[in-house]
């Protein structure tokens, strides 16, 4: 396993690498994994990191302690020279949310407690969310007199459609393990201890896969509320062209004319 944010650069983000996935752990967890300036610098440079190395085939963001993550530092907020809400969006929230979205691997959010403001907004963004039992999820946004952020105002109303979307972002409660799996939100609820092999053992179903047509499939599910059916036909026919192009189509094809698991090379 390749572990990096060791000696030289500080802990409050973790990127452990093996078997082609790679689990990046926000850790800070005596603040709830509240993300700081310096740790929103450092989560951009590990998801940009792992997302152009060609061994990762499969992301995992998850936080350590009892909670995903609480959104913004509060307390950072409050010194003197911290920057404006927007500057700071724009600057360091924004590119995360994008840095998820492009990368071309999945990326599954495994949420293991509390994920609050732009902590939840992070969940949105990411391909795939499976949640521990007490996991939540709260856009506390509005008890600060401020407005969902981070993409949650695109990605929430796509995950659970406008009524729902409205609830959670204006009336801010928090939403249950439970009620998040019957509302879209999540696909999966393990017990709390379960999580983490829960989400390594997707992770490695979907490394296992010929990446070039997970990320083409990647694009196609991200892009389909912005298209209609012409569209979207017309771009499974195009991804359909570049994936049968690819060797691992091939091989895909062999494997199972064989009956033996494919190899796939990602080359
Ligand atoms: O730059 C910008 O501001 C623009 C971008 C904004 C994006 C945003 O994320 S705005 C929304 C920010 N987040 C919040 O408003 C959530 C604040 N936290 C909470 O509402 C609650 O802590 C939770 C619902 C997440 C959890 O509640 P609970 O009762 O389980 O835990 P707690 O006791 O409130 O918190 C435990 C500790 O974590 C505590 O520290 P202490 O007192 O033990 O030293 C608390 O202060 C700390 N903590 C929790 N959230 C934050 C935090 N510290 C700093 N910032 C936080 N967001």
């Amino acid at each position: 396993m390749t572990e990096r944010g060791g000696d030289e650069a500080p802990a409050d983000v973790l990127v452990a690498i093996a078997g082609g996935v790679a689990t990046i752990t926000l850790n800070r967890p005596a603040a709830l994994n509240a993300l700081t300036i310096p740790m929103k610098e450092r989560l951009l440079a590990a998801i940009q990191g792992v997302a152009c190395d060609r061994a990762v085939r499969a992301i995992v963001l998850t936080g350590s302690g009892r909670a995903f993550c609480a959104g913004q530092d509060l307390k950072e907020r409050l010194a003197p020279d911290a920057p404006s809400l927007d500057e700071e969006l724009i600057l360091r929230y924004n590119p995360i949310v994008r840095a998820l979205r492009a990368a071309p691997q999945p990326v599954i959010a495994a949420v293991n407690g509390v994920a609050a403001g732009a902590g939840a907004s992070l969940a949105f963004a990411c391909d795939l969310r499976i949640a521990a039992d007490g996991a939540t999820f709260v856009l506390a946004f509005g008890r600060i007199g401020l407005v969902p952020d981070s993409g949650a105002t695109w990605t929430l109303p796509r995950l659970v459609g406008g009524a729902r979307a409205a609830e959670i972002a204006l009336l801010g409660d928090a939403v249950g393990a439970a009620e998040a799996l019957r509302i879209g939100l999540v696909s999966r609820v393990v017990p709390a201890d379960a999580l983490a092999g829960e989400a390594a053992s997707m992770a490695a179903r979907l490394a296992a896969l010929a990446p070039g047509a997970t990320a083409l499939t990647k694009q196609a599910l991200a892009a389909s509320f912005d298209r209609d059916l012409d569209a979207a036909l017309d771009a499974e026919a195009d991804a359909q062209a570049a994936a049968g192009a690819h060797p691992d189509h091939a091989e895909g094809l062999a494997a199972f004319l064989e009956k033996r698991p494919p190899r796939f090379s990602g080359g």
